[in-house]
């Protein structure tokens, strides 16, 4: 089993709800077992105009090889976030792959680490809370990444 760390957001009406829902399914995963979750914390969206996100991160243990489990993760997405998204437009909900083992992925249809780890409050903070002692592959710690990336506009709910 390789642990895995999914990034999990949703700007719906009731987002902790369309987390719950997601964390389910992430419990019922074929060949994987849902180590820990972090808790919920909200923050104003990056893209303009949309409602606020509610974030956390997930730990899992899996033995689906990374495709395998970015195909599992859309198939959440579309079952569950796709219902609302005329609503809300795309960001129902969004399942990202942060981390797969010591894994570089640099495929068409994957990038692990994901693009966005280093930039992201409502990723690292969570993920902190699941692996404070974490190294990246590339040697950078989490705690280095978090000392460039402030607790700011982040409320842990
Ligand atoms: N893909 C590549 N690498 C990965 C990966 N590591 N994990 C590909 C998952 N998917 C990955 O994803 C587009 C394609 O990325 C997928 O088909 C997959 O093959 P998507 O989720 O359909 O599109 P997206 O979400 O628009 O892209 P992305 O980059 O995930 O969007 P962002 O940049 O994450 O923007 N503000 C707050 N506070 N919280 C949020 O969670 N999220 C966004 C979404 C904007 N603002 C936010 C938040
Ligand atoms: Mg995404």
């Amino acid at each position: 089993m390789e642990r895995v760390y999914i990034g999990l957001g949703s700007n719906l009406a009731d987002p902790a709800e369309q987390l719950r829902s997601a964390l389910n399914a992430l419990a019922q995963l074929a060949s994987s077992e849902l180590v820990r979750v972090s808790s919920f914390y909200s923050s104003d969206s990056l893209l303009p105009g949309q409602p606020r996100f509610t974030n956390a991160v997930a730990a899992l243990n899996t033995d689906l090889d990374p495709l395998t489990l970015l195909d599992a993760l859309q198939a959440i997405e579309l079952e569950q976030g796709r219902e609302r998204h005329e609503r809300w437009g795309p960001r129902t909900l969004d399942l990202d792959i942060i981390l797969f083992g010591d894994r570089v992925i640099d495929e068409p249809r994957l990038k692990v680490p994901h693009y966005h780890l280093q930039a992201r409050a409502f990723v690292l903070y969570p993920l902190a809370e699941l692996a404070p002692h974490l190294q990246l592959a590339d040697g950078r710690t989490l705690d280095q990444l978090l000392s460039d990336c402030p607790f700011v506009g982040l409320e842990r709910l």
